[in-house]
């Protein structure tokens, strides 16, 4: 609890504003930290439990106090993580990151829920990690609305919240939100094809997208970027349905699309790649060709390993990343919280774009230049 008091005392002495990212920015608006209710408001059990803090002590004394990091003092820091669930293998290298990161080794005692993709379980584990009186809460949103009672709760206990990957968008009640833009993935996206269309002759493009979980902020970004560059060009999209980011999913409904747009579509846009796994066993039981040189351009999002295998077997024609490994990131956040420090509001991760040689074009997002990278067998290696 002292720790936690501490933390909390010292997050409501941060000084957050707002961060602009150029109208490109999936990720939230700065949030004010959870605010600490002073000493002298402190529920009495609060109060009871520790040494009264100073009545009136001023900010920076609460800092000065709390200059000592739990890991240092021999403490671990107890971190609570309610995660999506366990649906791709974009999130099974979330996990394992996360897992590794806050570890006994580093100094942390992890509570991990896996939420199996169910939002009323996810706010169930949030609140089991007040009730054990974590230092901090690590929360990846399956669905980016439903947040502020729960968020206002931790407030309330104190414990500063960081948000990683997917956005909240209906709360502000968090310390700092980790993750990619994933509006300028489905963007970049666009752009790719559009110059890729042209490189190839395509004038015509009929496209299909297989989506992720519904309303969650990765779908959505994925969705209205792609969607902006396809009415700028005309392209015409037969249907999108979600296939709930798994691969059974993309294969059920890549099946329904077969039937009904046979012949009628030469692009699949799934937004990851284990959707795009499922879309191909589909595609290849319905006869239908996809890859460089062939009917129909696949393209697909996270560009993990597996995915990246699949570019490299001409099957996935361009690969836009997702970077799971938002973890050492947040240990960064913590421990600038333990030691007094102010943490950026929002933080992007790095994302890259992947072809093969052939299917690498120039392009730009929003004026940017982007670069692609080439897949080989080193990169495949490197990759998550
Ligand atoms: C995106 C992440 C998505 C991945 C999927 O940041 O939330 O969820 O794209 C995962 O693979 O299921």
């Amino acid at each position: 609890m002292k720790k936690k008091l501490l933390a909390a005392i010292l997050a409501s002495t941060m000084v957050l504003g707002l961060t602009a990212c150029g109208g490109q920015a999936a990720a939230p608006a700065a949030a004010p930290a959870a605010e600490a209710a002073p000493a002298e408001e402190a529920p009495a059990e609060e109060a009871k439990e520790e040494e009264a803090p100073a009545e009136e002590a001023p900010a920076e004394e609460a800092t000065e106090e709390a200059a000592e990091p739990a890991a240092a003092s021999g403490e671990l820091i107890n971190v609570g993580f309610a995660q999506v669930g366990h649906e791709s293998d974009w999130r099974t290298a979330s996990t394992k990151s996360c897992q590794d990161v806050f570890s006994e080794a580093n100094g942390y005692n992890l509570s991990f829920v896996d939420c199996d993709n169910d939002s009323a379980a996810q706010l169930e584990a949030v609140r089991s990690f007040i009730e054990q009186d974590v230092d901090y809460i690590i929360i990846d949103p399956i669905v980016s609305t439903g947040w502020d009672t729960v968020l206002t709760e931790c407030e309330d206990a104190g414990i500063p919240v960081i948000v990683i990957d997917r956005t909240i968008d209906d709360s502000d009640k968090y310390v700092s939100w980790v993750g990619s833009d994933f509006l300028t993935e489905g963007k970049a996206a666009g752009e790719w094809l559009k110059a890729y269309a042209a490189k190839q002759g395509i004038s015509e493009i009929n496209y299909l997208i297989i989506q992720g979980t519904t309303g969650s902020s990765a779908q959505i970004g994925r969705t209205d970027g792609f969607r902006e560059i396809a009415k700028a060009e005309g392209w015409n999209e037969l249907d999108a349905q979600t296939g709930d980011f798994t691969e059974a999913g993309g294969q059920e409904v890549m099946e329904s699309f077969c039937k009904s747009y046979a012949g009628k579509f030469n692009v699949v846009i799934c937004e990851n790649d284990n959707e795009a796994f499922g879309a191909m066993t589909a595609m290849d039981n319905a006869g239908v060709k996809y890859g460089p040189g062939n009917d129909v351009i696949l393209i697909s999002y996270d560009a993990c390993t597996a995915g990246l295998k699949e570019v490299q077997a001409g099957k996935i024609t361009a690969d836009f990343e997702c970077n799971p490994l938002a973890a050492p990131t947040v240990e960064k956040v913590i421990q600038t919280l333990q030691s007094g420090g102010t943490p950026e509001a929002q933080i992007l991760v790095p994302d890259n774009w992947y072809a093969l040689k052939d299917q690498i074009v120039d392009f730009s997002v929003d004026g940017n230049k982007q670069s692609m990278t080439e897949v080989t067998d080193a990169v495949i290696e490197a990759q998550y």
